[in-house]
């Protein structure tokens, strides 16, 4: 079966047919991971090429120890094949800064080390109940689902750490984007007052963090029909936004001048970007990107407007006022396709900020999912009647912390793993990200 048959079968089919559409995701994430990392010299695989990251083998040795951990040994019951290494792999265990001196393996031992693990949970999914009964691991085949989607997430950090790396160590080749189009549209959509449903709900996989769903009643608001340019945000740094002291919360004014900086994080001072090995004339109708949180605090202030808040921009991107339903996706429930969104990592770049008009919400916004993911004013906190599962530090440890939330995918996110209730999470400071914005006003 290819990935798209194994993509289209009802998730609420047989258990065969079940076990079937795992074993196709879970082979085809292998796939991709093995792809990304492919055209990287060995020496570059285990190095340190920012300390905000881990070696790229680590992430390597890291997505077989969680595979083992929650499928051979808590759904298999087997016993681990490496329990010296299982701190090592332990994210909440050993924090980035540290992993470039611990005894992770190196790039021949993580490849066999993924092999070996990847053919006993093949065994261990073969001998599972994947209805579940009472078991909520198993249940609607969750804990596969949770791996496929784990697998995905560490893709997505790869491509940061490729990112930040020195020019040279990762060239890959973009394919041509859509034009912008050349329809126009208000600057600002409108989001009528009232309530809807925020987060997810049951008929699907979902993490933790998404439920439950609760109907959250907002006042009326106006959001950005699209992201933030390079052109637009061109305005602010040459307007000396990052001068000017009144754009900027107190805690952001204090990280612009600790961390010294004047515009985002991959644009040269002589008004290029660099996207990988490339260095280009700055694209204005590209969405900024790279940007911390309090970059795009500050100009949502200079532009007097705000960022959204997370429930606003749910709605915004889910809600079908005419209807009363909930999208999956802003254009509905169909899975992401090229002409609706920028996902899926294999275009290495942005789109401009309008060229998929076939992705638009009910309200008319743009680019929702996908190119960048968007920065929100709301912390990354639990919804009312949170319950971790099945692990606290997925989620739990992060509520409270000062993370904020970010929504949308972009580029680099795998699409099986991007929806509209989907939360992501960032200190505001953080700029490796693949994040822009968009601003939002009330109404
Ligand atoms: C949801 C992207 C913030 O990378 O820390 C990966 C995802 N959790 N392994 C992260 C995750 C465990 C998580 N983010
Ligand atoms: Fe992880």
């Amino acid at each position: 079966m290819s990935p798209a048959e194994v993509e289209t079968l009802p998730p609420g089919g047989a258990d065969a047919l079940r076990r079937e559409r795992c074993r196709g995701l879970l082979a085809e994430a292998r796939e991709r991971t093995l792809r990304i990392v492919a055209p990287v010299h060995e020496a570059d695989m285990n190095r340190v090429h920012d300390p905000l990251m881990s070696p790229l083998v680590w992430d390597l040795g890291h997505i077989a120890a969680y595979e083992e951990l929650w499928a051979c040994q808590r759904v298999g019951g087997l016993e681990p094949l490496h329990p010296e290494l299982s701190e090592v792999y332990d994210a909440a265990e050993t924090p980035r800064t540290a992993r470039g001196e611990t005894p992770y393996l190196r790039l021949d031992e993580a490849l066999e080390y993924m092999d070996v693990v990847r053919e006993r949970t093949l065994a261990a999914l073969a001998a599972s109940d994947l209805s579940g009964g009472s078991h909520r691991l198993s249940r609607e085949g969750f804990v596969w689902e949770m791996l496929i989607q784990h697998e995905h997430q560490h893709n997505e950090t790869m491509l940061q750490t490729l990112r930040l790396a020195e020019p040279g160590v990762y060239r890959p080749r973009s394919r041509p984007m859509p034009a912008p189009s050349d329809a126009s549209g208000p600057e600002m959509v409108l989001v009528e007052a009232g309530p809807f449903p925020l987060g997810a709900g049951m008929e699907r996989f979902a993490y933790d963090n998404e439920l439950p769903q609760h109907e959250v009643s907002l006042p009326a608001f106006e959001l950005d029909r699209t992201a933030v340019t390079n052109g637009a945000f061109r305005e602010f740094v040459e307007s000396g936004g990052y001068r000017r002291r009144e754009c900027w919360s107190e805690p952001g004014w204090d990280w612009r001048c600790e961390a010294g900086v004047e515009r985002p994080l991959y644009w040269t001072d002589d008004g290029r970007e660099r996207i990988f090995h490339r260095v280009e004339q700055l694209a204005d109708e590209l969405p900024v990107m790279h940007v911390s949180w309090y970059e795009a605090d500050a100009y949502a202030r200079w532009r007097g407007k705000r960022l959204p808040s997370e429930a606003e921009w749910e709605k915004a991107a889910s809600w079908e006022p005419e209807a009363g339903a909930k999208r999956r996706f802003p254009w509905g429930d169909d899975p992401p396709s090229r002409v609706r969104a920028n996902v899926d990592q294999t275009g290495f770049r942005p789109a401009p900020v309008d060229a998929h008009s076939d992705g638009a919400s009910a309200y008319g916004a743009l680019g929702l999912i996908g190119d960048a993911w968007e920065w929100t004013a709301s912390d990354f906190g639990p919804y009312p009647g949170f319950e971790a599962f099945p692990y606290r530090e997925y989620s739990e440890v992060f509520f409270g912390s000062g993370h904020k939330v970010l929504r949308g995918g972009s580029w680099a996110t795998r699409a099986h793993t991007i929806r509209n209730t989907l939360r992501n999470w960032d200190l505001p400071g953080r700029r490796q990200i693949h994040t822009g914005f968009r601003c939002a006003a009330d109404a």
